[in-house]
């Protein structure tokens, strides 16, 4: 009989452990998945998904669940994440997630939550109503010390920037097997320097919760792909002045034509690199090498011409033998091929009002299949274009091949 009791005190000691026990990877969709993988290499700043989870304070809910249906007054709030990935590895991907609020409610200038005035059943001439007002909390806030919730679900303290206190939102990003979390108001902006994550296509999530008197509430969830790649994104911009059709690729000869290569660098990696652009346009003029991005060609000949160009980049870097990220020589198709879409899901448990939408797509070409381009540090590297300077590098490549007809000025008038 005792025995019986004790034992079934240990069965719901057991049980209450195992729920105070849940994890950051338990919490997130892709966290398992991910986890699964061998992710060895810690992305700066971020923390492990096996941390614990404090579900007490931070309610989790998967995709689905009911209750994310009566987490906001009035409507539904979307997340939507977007990334300016592709990134090369080394540079920083950028991440920006906005909020979406039902309609004819807005985020004021204090970080509360508003109906707009004149918009729909909200009377123009009445003051605004709030959907929450978190400004009443501030008076039982002082330096830092809240009487309400005030820490991220792995416990750390919420941190306290400028204006702390209108800051209403807690995002919890994971990737990797990872976690980062910060708080901010109806948008965060997060950058991640991708020198330890592996080429490929990655995905992120978000979990946004609204700030709660005891605990905080969930209100959306978002989740993205991002792709790192070994070859430099770009593409290039072919443009002949009088060119009737810019995008057919039919040029006219005698007349020159520019080629303007664009970089996709949107965290200035490469803006202390040397940059070699290496043309073949195909008429038997044979390789041109430049510093310059934009070069200019006249075709005397009429035909079609396969145009090739590699770039190739001398980014300043480490000496030593490095052991950094195993770059997978592996088919670069997967990772830099895809100058498809790069969608964003959104979603909010359920249905969403809005489509998914895309983030800032490139049109970037790299082309070439197959083509090695591991890390190399100087000392090991194949003759290269650039005579050696003191210092170490790493090179990275980009390839791009087109093809473009040469027609007489009289040809399409026929
Ligand atoms: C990459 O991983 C190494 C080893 O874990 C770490 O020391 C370094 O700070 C990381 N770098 C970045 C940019 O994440
Ligand atoms: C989810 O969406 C479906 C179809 O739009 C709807 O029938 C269902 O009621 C929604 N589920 C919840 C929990 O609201
Ligand atoms: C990322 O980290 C690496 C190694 O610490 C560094 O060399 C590189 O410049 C960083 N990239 C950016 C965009 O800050
Ligand atoms: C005000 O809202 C109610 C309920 O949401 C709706 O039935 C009514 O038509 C609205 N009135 C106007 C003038 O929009
Ligand atoms: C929010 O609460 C504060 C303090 O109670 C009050 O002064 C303020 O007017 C409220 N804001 C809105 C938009 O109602
Ligand atoms: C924070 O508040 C708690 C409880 O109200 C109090 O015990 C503690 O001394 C305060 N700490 C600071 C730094 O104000
Ligand atoms: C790159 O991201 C890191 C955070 O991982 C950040 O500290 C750094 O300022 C970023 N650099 C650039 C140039 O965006
Ligand atoms: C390509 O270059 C031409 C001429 O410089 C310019 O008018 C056009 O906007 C560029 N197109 C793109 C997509 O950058
Ligand atoms: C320009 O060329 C593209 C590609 O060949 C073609 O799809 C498009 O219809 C052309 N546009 C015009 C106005 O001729
Ligand atoms: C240009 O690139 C194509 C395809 O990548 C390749 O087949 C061809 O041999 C290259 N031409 C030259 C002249 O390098
Ligand atoms: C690239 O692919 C070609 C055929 O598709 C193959 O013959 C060649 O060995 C490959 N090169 C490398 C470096 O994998
Ligand atoms: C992940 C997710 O829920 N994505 C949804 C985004 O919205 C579209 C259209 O509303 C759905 O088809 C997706 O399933």
């Amino acid at each position: 009989m005792l025995s019986a009791v004790v034992a079934s005190l240990l069965v719901l000691c057991l049980v209450s452990g195992i729920q105070a026990g849940k994890r950051f990877q338990d919490v997130m969709d892709f966290g398992r998945g991910s986890a699964s993988k061998t992710h060895s290499n810690h992305i700066d700043g971020w923390s492990p998904d096996s941390n614990s989870w404090n579900e007490k304070l931070y309610p989790a809910w998967k995709s689905g669940d009911a209750r994310w249906e009566n987490c906001w007054r009035g409507g539904k709030v979307v997340a939507l994440l977007t990334s300016d990935s592709p990134a090369l590895i080394g540079s920083n991907v950028t991440f920006a997630v906005n909020l979406q609020f039902p309609r004819c409610q807005k985020e004021n200038e204090d970080g509360d939550i508003v109906y707009q005035r004149g918009c729909g059943n909200v009377s123009s001439s009445s003051p605004d109503q709030y959907v929450y007002n978190w400004t009443k909390w501030i008076d039982f806030c002082n330096e830092g010390n809240c009487s309400f919730a005030n820490n991220f679900p792995d416990g750390k303290p919420f941190p306290h920037p400028p204006h702390w206190r209108r800051h209403n939102f807690i995002y919890i990003f994971s990737t990797q097997g990872q976690y980062f979390q910060k708080i901010g108001r109806s948008s965060a902006v997060l950058s991640i320097n991708t020198t330890n994550i592996t080429a490929g296509t990655q995905v992120i999530e978000v979990t946004v919760f609204r700030k709660g008197y005891r605990k905080h509430y969930p209100v959306a969830k978002a989740s993205s792909i991002y792709v790192v790649t070994d070859q430099i994104p770009f593409y290039v911009n072919l443009s002949q002045t009088n060119d009737k059709n810019s995008s057919d690729n039919i040029f006219i000869k005698d007349s020159p034509i520019k080629f303007d290569i664009r970089i996709h660098d949107p965290s200035r990696y490469l803006n202390t690199s040397k940059l070699t652009f290496d043309w073949d346009y195909g008429d038997g003029s044979g390789s041109f090498v430049s510093n310059n991005p934009i070069s200019s060609h006249t075709y005397t000949l009429l035909g079609n011409f396969s145009v090739n160009l590699t770039i190739k980049a001398a980014i300043p870097g480490p000496c030593k033998p490095v052991t950094l990220t195993p770059v997978p020589t592996t088919t670069t198709t997967t990772s830099t091929t895809t100058s498809s879409a790069i969608t964003t899901s959104n979603s909010t448990g359920n249905t969403t009002e809005l489509p998914p939408l895309t983030t800032g797509t490139f049109p970037f070409t790299t082309e070439m299949p197959n083509v090695t381009t591991g890390y190399t540090t100087a000392p090991y590297t194949t003759p290269s274009y650039t005579t050696p300077s003191p210092g170490c590098f790493i090179y990275r490549y980009g390839y791009y091949h087109t093809k473009i007809t040469v027609v007489g000025k009289l040809a399409d008038t026929l």
